[in-house]
């Protein structure tokens, strides 16, 4: 080891979005050592238990180092870069020329630590004139992104909670302790939970680690959210609690809108929750108590049942509190660059599904594929994502997959998808490059970090702007060498006549609009410092926010900048904070002006949403005899993480993936605490280990999300490590607007494992388990 190997160098944490801070020591191509970065302006030190396993997402038995390509009987076999791009270009082309650039698709493009490549994927696919973009956003967000369009005005107006000055938090189907999801978030639920000043409500069908933080917890029986909801929404209109100041001044279509609420039968919906009336309105007084509230939703109500329904009533109910645009309560903050678009109503050519924030929904995914249509999707590329693992209903999506003419996959790991793969290519890893993410969701001041690579790229590896450019230009989307040469001599020396030049390119030839940030990447990136060429795509969303948001980016970098000089300013200030930098400070009047409604007002009324909301009834809601259970699939928990850390090594004390129940179930069904039981849903099965936990809600249980891989042992034997949750998913149990999954309610029987069941559980457990403890 030398001294250098002893520094510490600056990163951030990949493993969940809130992307701390950190500082951390290597060795080789390995991380040794992890630390919080106080210098991070917005972590400032904050990190939580998981930081450490970055570096199994580091090192690991699946990492990639070669192109592969799958030979007929289905294996792998080692091709060159120039062999693999060169075999897909060809396809690719050949594809679109027979059947449309529609058959052309993208899945992915970013995960938690990582946007940087998905900018050079997504517009690559553009240029050759594909429309279908998929994401895991769209099996999460959509509702949320719909109900935020109408409201605000456009679907990338992102509302952000400003916890840290509220005096009541809600947790709406949100696990901030295991979640976590912004930078503190654990110190806030202590601190809130110390001061007696300070409310904490949480509504979760599990006694929660937020919950024992909890002033009021709303126990409620899952998928009932939007009852309590609309019933806490009728409580409060009885009881004056709303703001009519507030309404009066900012909003439009109250008047839509009263009635739908008058007439929710508040009683029988809360009955319907199976929550006391009492504590309903205990936290509708803390509501009209507080002076300022935040509330904070997750999958909870967005993977529940009504999920875009959810999203509309939880709006309301901070809109018409007046719990909005004030320090501790809602914002919508700035975008140095949106993480996802705005829609203004494509459609998809098979199924017909709605586009929503430039995004399409993997629910959707495997029907696009699966059909006898012309315009059916037969090209795909997938990035950053791992979609046999991560989208629902595994069985079809692998056979979605297995259907396609040619399946890319672009990671930096042997996942389920690249095993599915034509041709898997591999990246390099998050630390092996610039990198950074876009959930940049804070106000008034808000923070953006270009974190600087650890290392070089491990061998064999390419950047995916690499990747992309070299495809790019096999595809015959780029202009011609010389152009680019010119174009890279002058933005060596001359960035504003660079920047002229290559804006008169893009108005000439208006081809190249999709290839603009590779073309950018190719030319004044490689005239950037320290090999920063990725982080170009920055450069003129740097300029664009400039002039859009000049104060607030002039009082953050404290500066009298103005015009291109400005964007200048703050492109070089971004790429020079190795511990990040804030890029805009706000004043709290700036809200309205960025709302995307010209009248700067918010609207209230939703027919559609209203209409479902009229529909809405319990008995609706029964239980199916056959499948008596609810199961939530895909509980945050301590030791788990998406898709991104695979190895098993890093999580010996949960290394099973249990199925968690309360005692008193387990006792029902004759099961033991560590044995094994069978879930069985409409769509499949599978065998899980049973813990007994009395947090939960009897007739209810949780499985963990971020299980399911397959991992090889040190005699190379594949096994599957913990629950394939989404084998036990069904494609179209999901919301009917935005296609949602309703993975958070889950129909299913539980049964005591059969022998057969029981032992390859046990024999998959003790083969991963004795191969764990002998590597540590
Ligand atoms: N440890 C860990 N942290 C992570 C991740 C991870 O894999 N592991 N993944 C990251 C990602 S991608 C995301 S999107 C976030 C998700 O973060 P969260 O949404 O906070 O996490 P979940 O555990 O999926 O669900 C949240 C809560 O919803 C509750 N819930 C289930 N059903 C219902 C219901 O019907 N009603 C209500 N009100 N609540 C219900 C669950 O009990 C749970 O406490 O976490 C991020 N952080
Ligand atoms: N049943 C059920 N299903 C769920 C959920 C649930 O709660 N329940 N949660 C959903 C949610 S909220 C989410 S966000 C998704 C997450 O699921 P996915 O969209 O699949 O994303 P991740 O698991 O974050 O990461 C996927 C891949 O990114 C790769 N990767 C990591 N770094 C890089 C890189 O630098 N470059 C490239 N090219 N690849 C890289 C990893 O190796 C991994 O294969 O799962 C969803 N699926
Ligand atoms: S809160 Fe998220 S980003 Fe921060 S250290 Fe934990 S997992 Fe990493
Ligand atoms: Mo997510």
């Amino acid at each position: 080891m030398t001294a250098t190997d002893l520094i510490w160098k600056k990163t951030a944490c990949n493993l969940c979005y809130a992307n701390c801070g950190l500082e951390v020591q290597t060795e080789g191509q390995s991380i040794t050592k992890v630390r919080g970065d106080r210098a991070h302006p917005r972590s400032r030190g904050y990190l939580c238990q998981k930081a450490s396993a970055i570096s199994h997402y580091q090192s690991h038995k699946q990492r990639l180092s070669s192109p592969l390509r799958r030979r007929v009987d289905g294996t792998f076999e080692e091709v060159t870069w120039d062999t693999a791009l060169g075999e897909i270009a060809e396809k690719l082309l050949a594809i679109g020329a027979d059947h449309g650039p529609r058959s052309l698709g993208f899945y992915g493009g970013g995960g938690q630590g990582n946007h940087s490549g998905g900018g050079y994927g997504i517009n690559m696919m553009r240029a050759l004139g594909a429309t279908d973009f998929y994401s895991s956003l769209a099996q999460e967000k959509s509702g949320r992104f719909l109900v935020n369009g109408e409201m605000f005005g456009t679907q990338n107006c992102n509302q952000t909670i400003l916890t840290e000055d509220a005096d009541l938090m809600i947790v709406l189907g949100g696990s901030i302790w295991q979640a976590q999801c912004e930078p503190h978030a654990r110190t806030h639920l202590r601190h809130a939970s110390n001061d007696e000043a300070r409310k904490i409500i949480v509504i979760d069908p599990v006694r929660t680690k937020d919950a024992e933080f909890a002033d009021l917890h709303l126990q409620l029986k899952p998928g009932t959210d939007t009852y309590l909801l609309g019933a806490m929404l009728k409580l409060l209109m009885d009881r004056d609690g709303f703001d009519q100041q507030f309404i009066e001044t900012h909003t439009v279509g109250w008047q839509d809108i009263r009635d739908d609420i008058k007439r929710i039968p508040a009683s029988a919906w809360i009955a319907h929750c199976d929550v006391p009336y009492e504590k309903v309105e205990q936290a509708v007084d803390m509501i009209i108590e507080a002076e300022a509230m935040t509330m904070r939703s997750e999958l909870g109500i967005e993977m529940g049942k009504n999920s875009t329904l959810n999203s509309y009533l939880g709006n309301l109910l901070f809109l018409l509190t007046g719990n909005f645009g004030r320090p501790g309560t809602h914002a919508i903050h700035s975008w140095l660059q949106p993480l996802f678009g705005n829609s203004k109503g494509a459609t998809s050519l098979v199924t017909g599904m709605k586009e929503i924030a430039g995004l399409y929904p993997p629910n959707r995914f495997p029907a696009e594929i699966l059909t006898e249509k012309e315009d059916r999707l037969r090209a795909v590329i997938v990035d950053s994502s791992n979609p046999a693992n991560s989208t629902a209903d595994t069985q079809m999506t692998e056979a979605a997959f297995r259907a396609l003419e040619l399946l890319v996959v672009v990671d930096v790991a042997m996942s389920e998808t690249a095993m599915l793969a034509d041709y898997v290519l591999p990246a390099s890893s998050q630390f092996e490059k610039h990198e950074f993410t876009l959930f940049t969701f804070a106000f008034p001041t808000n923070y953006f970090h270009v974190r600087q690579p650890l290392f070089e790229p491990l061998e064999g590896t390419r950047t995916e702007p690499e990747i992309y450019a070299d495809l790019a230009d096999r595809l015959g989307l780029l202009p011609p060498d010389d152009v680019i040469e010119d174009l890279r001599q002058l933005a060596a020396s001359d960035r504003l006549a660079f920047s002229k030049s290559f804006g008169a390119l893009m108005q000439q030839d208006k081809r190249y609009a999709g290839t603009a940030p590779i073309i950018l990447y190719l030319t004044l990136g490689k005239t950037l410092a320290n090999g920063a060429a990725s982080a170009v795509i920055l450069w003129p969303a740097c300029h664009r926010l400039a002039g859009r948001e000049a104060k607030a980016v002039q009082k953050a970098l404290g500066t009298k900048s103005e015009g291109p000089l400005l964007g200048e300013e703050l492109f070089e200030t971004i790429l020079n904070s190795h511990s990040g930098t804030a890029f805009t400070i706000h004043e709290y009047e700036d809200i309205w002006r960025m709302l995307g409604h010209k009248d700067q007002k918010i609207r209230l009324a939703l027919p559609e949403l209203q209409a479902w909301l009229g529909r809405l009834d319990p008995a609706d809601d029964q239980v199916d005899a056959d499948f008596p259970f609810t199961v939530s699939l895909g509980q945050r928990r301590q030791y788990n993480v998406n898709q991104i850390i695979r190895s098993p090594k890093w999580r010996p004390k949960e290394l099973d993936g249990t199925l968690r129940l309360h005692p008193d179930e387990l006792t029902k069904l004759g099961a033991s605490d560590g044995g094994w039981i069978t879930v069985t849903t409409r769509r499949g099965k599978l065998t899980a280990r049973a813990e007994a936990d009395d947090s939960l809600r009897p007739g209810y249980a949780t499985l963990p999300h971020g299980y399911g891989m397959l991992y090889p042992l040190e005699n190379g034997e594949m096994v599957q490590i913990g629950p394939r949750i989404n084998m036990l998913t069904a494609s179209d149990d999901c919301d009917p607007i935005t296609d949602t999954p309703y993975h958070k309610n889950v129909a299913a029987s539980l049964s005591v494992a059969t022998n057969e069941e029981a032992a390859l559980g046990e024999d998959a457990s003790n083969k991963v388990m004795s191969w764990v403890s002998a590597a540590e």
